[in-house]
């Protein structure tokens, strides 16, 4: 692992093709790099490929199936391809909805008698492939995937099974309500709202570690071509049908052959309202460095919202790259480029507010 002290980091220039990813997830960039280098395979191919493998591997539990369940115990999965070459974009979220009449029944039961699907990016990819729209959600978008193709699976596991029932078993805490009666600070909901109390506003907390660790990946292969991709289960606890950054344009990221491109990862309810990868990839066209791109992004989010936790990582066209984070001590990401033998887990050191 490389580290710095730095709070950013920036690179020079190369002219060989270079995957990067949020966080260590090393293997996902080894085989999104192995995929850029196959003949006929395209930037597209190769972040879908990585993304895939965190999604298969369930990296570090925030992608993929089987864990940080919702409020109702269910996995959901957000997803989000981009196409630097045509700005065609394929998004799911909260693709995987089950009927909360059968859930008891189900957790009571611990079989596999409900089945989704497990490949969120493919699916994202099916959006942008075979239909005209960008982002798909719910049922209707597991209904899409079933057409195209894809297979019904369980997302549940055991961990997620008792994830769920500590949570339960814990009053719902920690949850995202406010305003509410009962009060959720100590008590399960049903909730309504509260119109007498006084309303608080957000008092966004640091996320714990291991909620944070979407993927967010980007591809610039020999030819100056660039696609970003997404892949997230999300914050556990979260109110049903909550979608947060991942599988937003712009947001969870977003890429542009003519400039490069951009990731982030984080607490995505604060994140998406201040569209941090359009942000850096617009800094960039404006001759920003790509440390400093991300940094902006970074820094704007931390004067609303100083305790928020969160990372960018961006790659211009020319191949350098930067990144910039908040909330944690220390942000590591993946890197991979030619003529290495393995990727490169970089660590940064985060901005304080
Ligand atoms: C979310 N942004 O659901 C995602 C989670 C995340 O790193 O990035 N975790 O808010």
């Amino acid at each position: 692992m490389t580290s710095t002290k730095r709070s950013t980091i920036s690179t020079a220039a190369v002219s060989s093709p270079i995957v990067l990813n949020t966080w260590a997830f090393v293997n996902a960039t080894r085989n999104a790099f192995t995929k850029l280098m196959t003949s006929g395979a395209t930037c597209l191919d190769a972040v879908e490929v990585g993304c895939r493998t965190c999604e298969d591997e369930q990296c570090d539990g925030s992608v993929g199936w089987g864990n940080h369940p919702a409020e109702d115990g269910e996995t959901t999965l957000d997803a989000m391809i981009m196409d630097g070459r045509t700005m065609a974009v394929g998004a799911v979220a909260k693709y995987i909805y089950i009927f909360v009449v059968l859930f008891d029944f189900y957790m009571s039961n611990i079989c596999s008698s409900l089945h989704r699907v497990k490949n969120a990016v493919g699916v994202a990819r099916a959006v942008l492939r075979y239909s005209e729209h960008s982002l798909i959600v719910g049922e209707s978008a597991t209904k899409f995937a079933l057409e195209m193709g894809f297979k019904e699976e369980d997302l549940h596991s055991n961990t997620s099974i008792s994830i769920w029932n500590r949570w339960k078993a814990n009053n719902c805490q920690p949850n995202f309500r406010r305003n509410v009666k009962p009060d959720p600070t100590t008590s399960c909901g049903p909730y309504t709202p509260n119109v007498n109390k006084k309303q608080t506003t957000s008092h966004r907390q640091k996320l714990p570690p291991g909620e944070h660790d979407t993927i967010g990946m980007i591809a610039l292969d020999s030819a100056g071509n660039m696609a970003v991709a997404t892949s997230t289960n999300g914050l556990q606890y979260k109110v049903p049908g909550r979608v947060a950054d991942s599988p937003l344009v712009g947001s969870g990221a977003y890429v542009d052959n003519e400039v490069g491109g951009a990731v982030a990862t984080g607490d995505g309810d604060v994140m998406q309202r201040f569209v941090p990868s359009y942000n850096a990839v617009q800094l960039m066209r404006q001759g920003a460095a790509p440390d400093e791109a991300c940094l902006d992004g970074i820094k704007r989010i931390a004067r609303f919202y100083p305790n928020f936790t969160g990372a960018v990582v961006a790659l211009d066209r020319n191949g350098r790259y930067g990144a910039a984070c908040h909330g944690m001590d220390a942000f590591p990401f993946s890197v991979m480029q030619e003529g290495w033998a393995e990727p490169k887990v970089i660590e940064i050191g985060c901005l304080k507010s």
